[in-house]
């Protein structure tokens, strides 16, 4: 971190109808919370999308080829950065559309792109950076301890969910999906390492760090994908190629910090 320039990949995860009350004018558009990853190939085990309750966001103006116009929702410091790549119609400026809490976003229900669960939530975590990627972090708790622990959570306190109005439905019935496996940790590398590491919530921070270390280079260098039309291959092999395509169809930009 902090070496050079960034390439992440935004995924865009649609915002289904009806919209959440703040974002009623938007109706009829197409709007995408944009989360800035660097493990696209892991985008089969999404189980939720997480928003900081404390950031705020903006809707905006984006491109989405052949003179189409989407809504993409982020910091407005990424919307910033985006209109010097090429991503809104016109290059340096921004046109919001609205500003939003992140509180006005939670609970709105999404499909996003790839993953196994065709309806997913935007949900709370209390870690985000507000000067990192986007402020919108996709959640695959199969292979993100962070999100594993912030996951598990909103599964073991009511008044977590109650604090910010998320039905126990929205989280519940999501379960970590096997996609990878990582030599020592098997095929749910993020479970595992909390477990080892005695992670007890995302505030954990030194355990959370440990976590991280043990899978993440483990997880890109040694894993192996066993999601189907992938299997057997190395995850280092097939990170371009996902990303590729699902710049492709649509479903993500590639965008640099
Ligand atoms: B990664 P780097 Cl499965 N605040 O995506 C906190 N975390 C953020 C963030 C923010 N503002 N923006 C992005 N991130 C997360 C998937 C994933 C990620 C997996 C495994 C490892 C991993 C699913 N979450 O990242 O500090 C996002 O989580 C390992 C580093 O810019 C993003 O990629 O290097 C990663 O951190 C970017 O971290």
């Amino acid at each position: 971190e902090g070496v050079g320039p960034q390439e992440y990949t935004l995924v865009k995860i649609r915002i289904l109808e009806p919209f959440p009350p703040k974002l009623a004018s938007l109706s009829g558009r197409s709007v995408f919370l944009v989360a800035a990853t660097l493990r696209p190939e892991t985008m089969f085990g999404q189980t939720n999308c997480w928003i900081s309750p404390g950031i705020v966001y903006v809707a905006y103006e984006a491109c989405a080829g052949d003179g189409i116009q989407h809504v993409f929702v982020s910091t407005r410091r990424a919307a910033r950065n985006a209109s010097h790549q090429g991503l809104t119609p016109r290059p340096g400026e921004v046109d919001v559309l609205l500003e939003l809490c992140g509180t006005d976003l939670l609970g709105a229900a999404l499909h996003a792109p790839l993953a196994r669960y065709p309806k997913v939530y935007a949900l709370p975590m209390l870690t985000i950076r507000e000067d990192k990627g986007t402020g919108v972090v996709t959640s695959v708790p199969s292979d993100a301890p962070d999100d594993f622990a912030a996951l598990r959570d909103l599964k073991n306190k009511p008044a977590l969910r109650e604090k910010f109005g998320i039905a126990d439905h929205m989280v519940v019935p999501f379960e970590p999906v096997p996609i990878i496996t990582v030599p020592d940790f098997g095929n749910l590398s993020a479970v595992e390492a909390c477990d080892r590491f005695k992670v007890t919530s995302q505030n954990d921070r030194d355990q959370l760090s440990a976590a991280k270390d043990a899978v993440y280079l483990k997880g890109f260098y040694e894993g192996v994908m066993i999601v189907s039309g992938y299997e057997g291959k190395k995850v280092e092999d097939v990170k371009k190629d996902i990303r590729q395509k699902m710049v492709a169809t649509g479903d993500a930009v590639l965008y640099w910090e």
